[in-house]
């Protein structure tokens, strides 16, 4: 059967608690606005929307102690992950509607720990501009979404790298970063330090997006966990304008179509997060369009058009 044959949850997390710009806690209703619930059914998908979790307002405060809202972020990646994990005992994919991109901190918790109940390998493709490994020590902005990676990995306050059954939740060798064009200087010693293998934009010039995807792919298998974080700043500026930190120089839109096509083509997509889109800095929604069209062919539009061509 189809991957998602328990069919996918929609979990709404309208928060910018992590970001260092406002607006990206109308991330989920800009995409429920582009249609992505129709946009899976019409794949055959069924589709539970559960709705938006409702956690504590931004209180827009200075850094303490290197992290700016702590305790907000801790509080709503715990209800993240307990609504994630619930999702994916009952046997569901569960996408996540963010929200900025601290959320992958529950998100990955949860898939995490359920893959090690599972006995299920877990293998994450972080997209992004972004490395997201940031500490409160090497942070230039003390906004935690610029960390998440590095709490995944064991590198943070313990709220944020203890929400799981273990710490760290994730090991370093079972993700692959993808996109990545804007990292910190410190940032980027410690990336290396863990060892975390990065397909940067440079790669991405030089090898091509199909010889990139199948290096970050290479030992998936039958039994696979896949989990896809796509930060909607992954793109170029110039199609996805609605994202608050904007690095100029990515992807193209059929490099990007080509990496949900790559990724479907698995059969062992297991998860979703969607984060980072800021509607407030929008055009027309276009970028919460672009977003659905990618999550399309991530669920296998286009190998259904093959199929039904063939
Ligand atoms: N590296 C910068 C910081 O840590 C900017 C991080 C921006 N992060 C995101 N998510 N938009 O990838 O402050
Ligand atoms: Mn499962
Ligand atoms: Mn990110
Ligand atoms: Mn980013």
């Amino acid at each position: 059967g189809h991957f998602a044959a328990g069919g996918v949850s929609l979990i709404g997390v309208p928060t910018d608690i992590g970001a260092g710009t406002l607006g990206s806690r109308m991330g989920p209703e800009a995409l429920r606005v582009a249609g992505i619930a129709p946009a899976l059914q019409a794949l055959g998908v069924k589709v539970r929307d559960r709705g938006n979790l409702q956690g504590p307002a931004n209180p827009w405060l200075a850094a303490v102690n290197g992290f700016r809202h702590l305790p907000e972020v801790a509080l709503w990646n715990r209800l993240l992950h307990d609504a994630m994990h619930a999702e994916l005992r009952a046997g569901r994919l569960p996408i996540m509607l963010g929200g900025d991109h601290c959320l992958g901190i529950g998100s990955i918790s949860a898939v995490a720990r359920h893959c090690r109940a599972s006995g299920q390998p877990l293998r994450v493709l972080w997209f992004d501009a972004h490395a997201d490994f940031n500490t409160a020590t090497l942070t230039p902005s003390g906004n935690i979404h610029g960390m998440p990676v590095a709490c995944l990995c064991g590198q943070g306050p313990e709220e944020l790298t203890g929400l799981a059954d273990r710490v760290p939740a994730m090991a370093p060798a079972d993700i692959r970063q993808i996109g990545i064009r804007s990292v910190d200087a410190g940032e980027k010693r410690l990336v290396h330090d863990m060892g975390i293998e990065v397909f940067d934009m440079r790669c991405i010039d030089e090898w091509g997006m199909r010889q990139v995807m199948e290096h970050a792919l290479a030992g998936v298998d039958h039994r696979t966990h896949l989990h896809v974080s796509l930060d909607v700043d992954f793109l170029d500026p110039d199609i996805a304008p609605g994202v608050g930190t904007t690095v100029r120089g990515g992807p193209t839109y059929r490099e990007a179509q080509l990496c949900m096509e790559m990724i479907a083509d698995t059969g062992r997509l297991g998860s979703l997060d969607v984060v980072e889109l800021n509607p407030a800095l929008d055009v027309r929604n276009q970028t919460a369009e672009l977003a659905v069209d990618l999550i399309e062919s991530l669920f296998g539009k286009s190998t259904l058009m093959r199929q039904a061509d063939g």
